[in-house]
């Protein structure tokens, strides 16, 4: 061997010694989401698999199934077949109750034969089932024993996608938008597939592909030839395709005088624009609508109302089957009531006069999206019209894609709380319809998806696609279930990876809620971006664009008084509720500047003051993410390195600003209540104009 040929050689040894380290390029990146498939790592040829029928849904099932490495070699013979199957037919198994979507996974014996039979009604049931046994494997549940039945609660389960046409997603830290738009129809990335398949897994089944904050020209013909490509790759999937409607679209589209909803002619042009629509995409699933709000055009502008405008839309799509998803986000710049009543009173007064197939898109708090808030009073306001629950999974106002908030608490807080009009009358049940007996459900989650190479711009943001998704497939998982789940998915089930990644999930909401203002305060963030602390902020025009609106401290005290000597937002809720919301003591602590304004001398159930309480909580919320860093350091070596590293990084800058927040909104609150800072706390790093001079013109997620 020539010296040179030695030194390729060694060459070649080294870089096998190194791919063997750390693995092909991509192994870690975060890419494969909780579909990794990693252990038990072995062929999957031993598996025998038998798809019944030969549809796109059940092909997918079946090559999930094979490419997930996950049967060892005495792996069963796995059949995939619906109820109208004739052997699964013989078999006499109660599948009526599983509806279109419902699945079951166990044992059967056919001609002698023991068989794991995938089975529903349809074959998107067959394909949920797949993913529901590969979930059980992954999750450590044995290959011997299997049960899995299940059917879904909500019927819609829908990403919303604020994406625009120019690829920027509003409120999107993750990236740009997945959409390629200007390669679409003709280029379709196979990460369309996988983005279909991450979504089958947990069940969402539906996508609406473009911003609220609608362009016209997502209607016009290129544009619709392009949401149907990306149609006909998630349709195996079980995934429909809905758009973003602009309300002014017949004038800015087809020059008409007027979008006013009692038009004739504007009802013909959403109808033949709809029919057209249909011609492309089949099964096309509807319109998701922001009409005035926040700038929008609706049928406001016109002295119509929001049902007129909802009606209009659902009559066009309605011989197609279509569904309208009204948005119930409205709070008008004229308005000078509380804006956390405005939502109520506009859509409370429209109850039961919407078409049968439009259901009202309700935000889970009556504000916005706040770290937390209380739920929306229209829950338990409008029995005779369908809701929609819409979370936000994009972490808007929990600090963008580098803070660590895991959010199933906050959503399924919001769906497990009593709207006191029933005896068991939950927000969940609500949505899910069964308390007023609608069959028109939904759940929305403002995606939190870019084209970041791990999807959500963090390994730990990924568990909030995920939850959502299950929660909108079953509102009755618990937060640590759906935890355990993803972590053992995403990371592996070493005893202590799994115990340290939970826990970290679990506690993190809390904290970030502490850190950016606990005990119900809301809205304190920075103009335009929301990145970051400006509780001071009190010079934009609208009133309830300013912080100070929100929590009105003074020298006197601190929150927005909702009772009746203020808004009387609280006679929003069922009267029981509303009693108790009214008394500063029977509100709960965490709700309680949201519904009160109190003296900051006030006395809490501890015996603490309100001054001293909130104070503490700053403390608690940094501390807390710095519990979490120290957690996350003692798995170096336990988590692979590139997740690990990244998420090291990310809690060090979360670290940072918790402290940031802490600092900033202590040196406001100190201007304000001019008392010191209780016993051993730490003074803020700056003094309050340090604070208010910070600038983010590049912040991401805002479009200008
Ligand atoms: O929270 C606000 C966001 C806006 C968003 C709006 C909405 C799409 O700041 O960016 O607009 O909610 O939900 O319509």
């Amino acid at each position: 061997m020539t010296a040179f040929g030695r030194s390729i050689g060694k060459f070649a040894l080294l870089c096998a010694a190194v791919i063997g380290l750390t693995g092909p390029a991509h192994a870690e990146d975060g890419y494969d989401l909780w579909l990794r498939y990693r252990t038990p790592a072995t062929t999957s040829s031993a598996l025998k698999i038998e798809a019944r029928g030969d549809t796109p849904t059940l092909r997918a099932a079946a090559e999930e199934l094979r490419r997930s490495n996950l049967f060892a070699t005495k792996a069963p013979t796995i059949l995939l077949a619906t109820a109208t199957d004739r052997d699964v037919a013989a078999l006499r198994l109660p599948l009526a109750a599983l509806g279109d979507e419902g699945y079951r996974v166990g044992y059967v014996t056919l001609g002698n034969r023991r068989t794991l039979l995938v089975t529903a009604n349809t074959d998107r049931g067959v394909l949920y089932g797949s993913f529901a046994l590969l979930r059980h494997l992954q999750t450590g549940g044995s290959l011997d024993r299997i049960d899995l039945t299940s059917t879904p609660r909500v019927k819609l389960r829908v990403l919303n996608h604020w994406d625009n046409l120019d690829g920027v997603v509003e409120r999107g830290y993750a990236g740009a938008s997945l959409w390629d738009w200007w390669t679409l129809p003709d280029f379709r990335d196979p990460r369309y597939t996988d983005y279909a398949r991450a979504n089958a897994s947990i069940g969402i089944n539906g996508t609406v592909l473009n911003n609220v904050n609608a362009k016209a020209e997502s209607l016009t013909a290129p544009y619709i030839a392009k949401a149907a490509a990306l149609a006909d790759i998630f349709r195996p999937y079980g995934i429909k395709v809905y758009l973003s409607a602009r309300f002014s679209a017949p004038i800015e589209l087809g020059g008409l005088k007027t979008a006013d909803p009692r038009d004739p002619a504007v009802g013909r042009w959403w109808r033949a624009k709809a029919d057209e629509i249909y011609r492309a995409i089949p099964d096309f699933g509807g319109f998701l609508v922001k009409a005035n709000s926040e700038g929008q055009p609706g049928p406001r502008d016109y002295g119509a109302t929001h049902a007129d405008g909802a009606n209009m839309l659902a009559a066009a799509v309605k011989p197609h089957g279509g569904i309208v998803m009204w948005r119930a986000f409205v709070y008008a710049d004229t308005d000078p009531d509380d804006r956390a009543k405005q939502a109520y009173d506009e859509f409370k007064p429209l109850d039961g006069r919407f078409a049968d197939n439009v259901v009202v898109q309700v935000k889970n708090g009556a504000i916005d999206f706040q770290p937390r808030e209380p739920f929306h009073p229209l829950f338990g306001a409008m029995p005779r019209t369908p809701l929609m629950i819409e979370f936000q999974i994009t972490k808007e106002y929990l600090g963008f894609a580098t803070h660590l908030a895991y959010l199933a608490p906050l959503f399924a807080k919001t769906l497990d709380a009593q709207t006191g009009t029933a005896p068991g009358a939950t927000v969940a049940r609500v949505v899910d319809g069964s308390l007023e007996g609608h069959r028109l459900t939904g759940m929305a989650g403002v995606a939190n998806i870019g084209d970041s190479r791990d999807w959500t711009g963090s390994p730990f943001n990924q568990a909030n696609w995920y939850a959502f998704g299950r929660l909108a497939w079953d509102p009755g998982l618990t937060p640590e279930a759906i935890a355990r789940e993803w972590t053992a998915q995403s990371f592996g089930r070493d005893p202590q990876v799994m115990r340290t990644v939970t826990d970290m999930l679990m506690r993190s909401r809390e904290a970030v809620v502490d850190y950016t203002g606990a005990l119900g305060l809301a809205h304190l963030m920075a103009t335009g971006h929301h990145y970051g602390p400006a509780p001071w902020v009190s010079d934009l025009k609208r009133p309830e664009w300013n912080p100070v609106y929100y929590h009105r401290a003074d020298r006197g005290g601190i929150g927005f008084d909702r009772t009746k000597t203020g808004s009387n937002a609280v006679a929003q809720y069922a009267p029981a509720l509303a009693a108790r919301l009214a008394d500063p003591r029977t509100t709960p602590e965490s709700e309680l500047l949201w519904f009160h304004h109190l003296p900051w001398d006030y006395r809490m159930a501890s015996g603490q003051t309100l001054w001293e309480t909130l104070a503490r909580r700053y403390d608690r919320g940094v501390d807390t993410v710095a519990a979490m860093r120290r957690e996350w350091e003692a798995l170096r070596g336990r988590v692979d390195p590139q997740r690990w590293a990244k998420t090291a990084t990310f809690l060090a800058v979360q670290e940072r600003e918790a402290r940031w927040w802490r600092d900033a909104s202590l040196s406001y609150w100190m201007s304000v209540n001019h008392l010191p800072l209780p016993a051993g706390m730490a003074p803020p790093a700056h003094d309050l104009d340090w604070y208010k001079q910070q600038r983010f013109p590049f912040a991401p997620g805002n479009p200008q």
